[in-house]
């Protein structure tokens, strides 16, 4: 694992399906950063039916984002929480104004955007399995679990994810091309964003470790 002498704040960007979960525990695993998802906190919360996870099942079974100021103050409390250290941030920001926000707390060092077709993910998250407490995704065809439908470390059942349904697929890449395609746009004029393109995270991850270990030198 690649240590840093220097704290190193980054995000994750990506449509729905294009692997920010997978290339994230690729990331923890080779570097010393602490992953938030925000996806898997808000399913966290609607797992232990918290009063915020019961409020916003609907919406995020339906496909839609939840309201920016509610899942804002979620994401920069839990980052405070971190106190000083190196962060991955997935799946938050995903608007502008949840990026505003964002920047307001606290300075984002760089954006890696996994760049993958709409038709490559639509096949994708029909086969996916979740492991709801860690976040642990697989895939049918492409990271099976070891034994079928249970998790490789604990053993606990599997599940696939309300949301995961083709039409509900569907009405989140819609979500994502109005509400979050400007985010990047919003990062690439701040000189932030990196894109990495392709239909394979095999053929991808590569790329983005060169890439962040370079960064992670020229910072040191
Ligand atoms: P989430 O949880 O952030 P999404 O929609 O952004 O959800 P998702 O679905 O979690 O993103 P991912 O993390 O980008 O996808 O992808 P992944 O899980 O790693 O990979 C997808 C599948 O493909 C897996 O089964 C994986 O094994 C497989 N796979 C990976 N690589 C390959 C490959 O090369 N080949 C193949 N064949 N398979 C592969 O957000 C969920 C909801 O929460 C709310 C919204 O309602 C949202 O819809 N929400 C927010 N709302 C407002 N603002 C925010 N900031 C919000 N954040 C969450
Ligand atoms: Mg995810």
């Amino acid at each position: 694992m690649t240590s840093m002498h220097k704290i190193f704040r980054a995000v994750i960007m990506g449509p729905p399906g294009s692997g920010k979960g997978t290339v994230s525990a690729r990331i923890t695993k080779s570097f010393a950063l602490t992953h938030l998802s925000s996806g898997d906190i808000l399913r966290a919360n609607i797992n232990a039916k918290t009063e915020l996870g019961l409020l916003m099942k609907s919406c995020i079974d339906q496909g839609q984002l939840v309201p920016d100021d509610v899942i804002s103050r979620l994401i920069l409390s839990d980052l405070r929480g971190l106190g000083q250290c190196s962060w991955l941030l997935d799946g938050f920001p995903r608007t502008v104004p949840q990026a505003e926000a964002l920047d307001d707390a606290c300075s984002v060092d760089l954006v890696v955007n996994l760049n993958v077709p709409f038709q490559t993910i639509k096949q994708r998250l029909t086969s996916r399995w979740t492991h709801l407490p860690s976040g642990r995704v697989y895939n049918t065809d492409f990271n099976p679990p070891k034994v079928s439908g249970l998790d490789d470390v604990t053993g606990e059942p599997l599940v696939q994810r309300d949301d995961d349904s083709p039409e509900t697929v569907t009405r989140r890449l819609k979500s994502y091309e109005t509400q979050t395609e400007p985010v990047l746009e919003y990062y690439r004029c701040k000189g932030l964003l990196q894109s990495f393109s392709g239909t394979e995270t095999n053929k991808i991850w590569p790329h983005v470790e060169e890439f962040l270990r370079r960064k992670l030198s020229s910072l040191k």
